[in-house]
């Protein structure tokens, strides 16, 4: 139970916080199994999204449904009801204050387990993600429990199924951020006009949408079955011959219990469905194919056919070659390797055209949404962005197996955001959500380096055993790709950056400071880069820059907010990239933010945060073409790619841009 509701309970202060003097590193739980649910001739998948029942619990009385054990009965006996979609944050569904409730929320629903699953099966109960904290019951009986949210969890329901009958699945999820929870918030009490009330706070500058945010998912797997496939890969220096090594576990017992030699078949299919590698593991099931002619995975733009994905096929079988279990993934043949001046991808040195994102969108919040995904990618693609961070947490499995087809390369960050107060409570929990996000996302060639953090407050004291702490657990789960964080701390006082394979760093000139001032933007922004190239040495991106926009508000001169100012503001800014990259070691932009986005409340933020390239409703600002025609320009110099047709209007012979060559 949330340990806000414990104090609570027993009355004790609730703003909880401890200050440690030593961090101790101790280990964290191990993620297991988890494999993004997928058909086969071996599985089953099914889904529970939908209109679900919903609940809020009292305020002042968050533990009142597990006293009362809602979860053992319909809630609807216990409360009256609302319909609630699923995926959805709740926030913004209803049109009373359930924006801005606090602590947690019930739902319900019922589901049928056919008859054909009672037999010599397993059944999995697999979220995609619930924020922040969730208790799962199914049939009134504890299922599983759920700390931090955009993660993944799962547990075996198998043995509390009613088969070919009705069961039913309760949630309790829990929104309340405080000093030890990943992202930290407070939880504060305050006078109102009623008597006292709870507030939560929190510093970061994005709405705590809450809920079931992404989709439900009951899955059978065979009673011994894959639970986990690792792959990486390799290419010949000329980038001819390509390996993807393989690595197996199962789960469950042997077909018959003499029977420990289980292997894996592995076959790997071109896009065309051809067969072009395949092999047997030994007893460890590991192994690795050859291809050859190999197709590698680039980024979009890189190369006339991005994102190139084969398919792998992984068999389990027994000894006796009978066929247990079938599992198809994409995979991406590519290597990384970087330096402390470049990163390359298939050993050419990449520029990042990218952008901040988050996921928002009216009414469904943080919910999963289709729509607005492939739109989304429509829009990076269109204008010509060839990367973007997960900025502040990570996004869907869906959206990581887009980025995967589209060639869209991932700063894959987990999140910690605004970090203060280290304590080793924190610590476990940050360790954890990396430990967490590593394990989801290991075998997307999209994601090219681990963010793992967002704005930490690295001047304060523990800053720097923390972040060592961090960075080395982040390694030793994967050294296949680097390391960063994006960091607002003056470089003269961070104590951070020395743990970190490459420095990005975030900062608003001509808006947070020197408001207005275009003349002290470009001198800035070069003079920032080449003191933190210059401290640690490494490579150095600028992982936010940008301006407040008002869709429509047009001032000329600029003027903040207005479109004229932004679309300066990124002129500005480029012209500093530009110096900055005939260095050699400044290896991206990435602007702040891919659209408009919702905040909490405040007086700096007019229904939300307007640094948007696009409107929310995803539809673009001004300044969206001229980062278009930057972003397209940047591609032709670098990646030797083609103008599309629409970049330039057309305006009178003299003005024609040069012909695209
Ligand atoms: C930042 C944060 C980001 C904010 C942005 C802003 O530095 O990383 O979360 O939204 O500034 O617009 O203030």
């Amino acid at each position: 139970m949330a340990l806000w509701l414990f104090s609570f309970v027993s009355g004790l202060v609730l703003l909880h916080f401890s200050i440690a003097l030593i961090l101790i590193n101790k280990e964290v739980p191990q993620s297991r199994g988890m494999l993004y649910p997928r058909e086969s001739e071996t599985r089953e998948v099914r889904s529970l999204d939908g209109i679900w029942n919903f609940v809020r619990s009292d305020q002042t009385n968050p533990t009142q449904g597990v006293r009362e054990e809602w979860y053992g009965k319909d809630l609807s006996r216990s409360r009256p009801t609302i319909p609630m979609p699923v995926p959805a944050s709740y926030n913004d569904i209803t049109t009373d204050n359930l924006r801005d409730h606090v602590g947690t929320v019930w739902y319900d629903r019922k589901f049928f387990a056919p008859r054909s699953w009672a037999v010599d099966q397993r059944v999995w109960l697999r979220f995609g993600s619930v924020h922040y904290e969730a208790y799962v019951w199914v049939n009134g009986q504890k299922v599983v429990k759920h700390e931090i949210g955009h993660l993944p969890f799962e547990a075996e329901v198998t043995h509390l199924l009613n088969y070919g009958a009705e069961n039913r699945i309760t949630v309790m999820c829990d929104n309340a951020l405080i000093q030890t929870t990943v992202p930290q918030g407070r939880i504060t009490e305050l006078p109102n006009d009623d008597g006292m009330t709870i507030v939560q706070s929190y510093t970061f500058d994005f709405f705590n949408y809450a809920g079931i945010h992404r989709s439900v998912h009951l899955y059978t797997t065979p009673k011994t079955f894959i639970e986990e496939v690792v792959i990486t890969t390799n290419l010949s220096k000329d980038n001819v011959g390509g390996e993807v090594i393989y690595s197996v576990k199962f789960n469950g017992s042997a077909v018959n219990e003499a029977d420990n030699s289980l292997y894996v078949r592995a076959q790997l299919y071109d896009r065309e469905g051809k067969l072009v590698a395949n092999g047997t593991s030994d007893e460890e099931l590991c192994g690795s194919l050859q291809v050859d002619n190999v197709n590698p995975w680039w980024p979009y733009l890189m190369h006339p056919e991005p994102g190139y994905l084969y398919q792998l096929e992984v068999k389990l079988h027994a000894s006796n070659d009978d066929l247990l279990d079938v599992y198809r993934l994409k995979v991406g043949v590519r290597t990384l390797s970087w330096s402390n001046a470049t990163f390359q991808i298939n050993g050419r040195p990449v520029y990042f055209r990218g952008f901040g994102r988050h996921e928002d969108a009216d009414v469904r919040g943080k919910g999963l949404d289709n729509a607005l995904m492939v739109r989304d990618f429509n829009l990076l693609k269109w204008i010509g962005a060839n990367a973007y961070r997960t900025s502040h947490y990570p996004y869907s499995e869906e959206s990581m197996q887009f980025a995967d087809e589209h060639g869209i390369m991932i700063v894959d960050e987990c999140p910690s955001v605004d970090a203060e107060n280290y304590n080793q409570e924190l610590l476990g929990k940050h360790k954890s959500s990396l430990e967490q996000l590593i394990h989801r996302d290991r075998n997307h060639p999209s994601v090219v380096m681990w963010s793992i953090a967002n704005e930490p407050r690295t001047r304060e004291m523990n800053a720097d055993s923390y972040f060592q702490l961090v960075a080395n657990l982040t390694r030793s789960l994967d050294k296949t790709r680097p390391i960063t964080a994006a960091i607002a701390t003056p470089w003269t006082d961070d104590k951070a950056g020395r743990f970190l394979d490459i420095i990005s760093f975030n900062r608003y000139n001509a808006w947070y400071s020197n408001t207005g001032r275009l003349d002290m933007v470009t001198k800035k922004v070069v003079e920032e880069a080449v003191a933190w190239n210059k401290h640690y040495n490494k490579p150095v991106i600028m992982a936010e820059y940008g301006a407040d926009t008002l869709e429509g508000l047009h001032l000329q001169p600029a003027y903040v907010w207005s479109e004229e100012f932004q679309t300066e503001v990124f002129a500005r800014h480029f012209k500093a990239f530009d110096i900055l990259r005939k260095k050699g070691w400044f290896i991206g932009e990435f602007v702040w933010n891919f659209a408009d986005f919702k905040t909490a409340q405040s007086y700096t933020r007019v229904g939300g945060n307007k640094k948007g390239v696009f409107t929310r409703a995803r539809q673009p600002k001004a300044s969206a073409h001229l980062l278009r025609k930057r972003y397209f320009a940047l591609a032709r110099e670098l990646d030797d790619s083609s103008f599309p047709e629409d970049l330039f209007t057309y305006i009178a012979d003299m003005g024609k841009v040069e012909e695209n060559t």
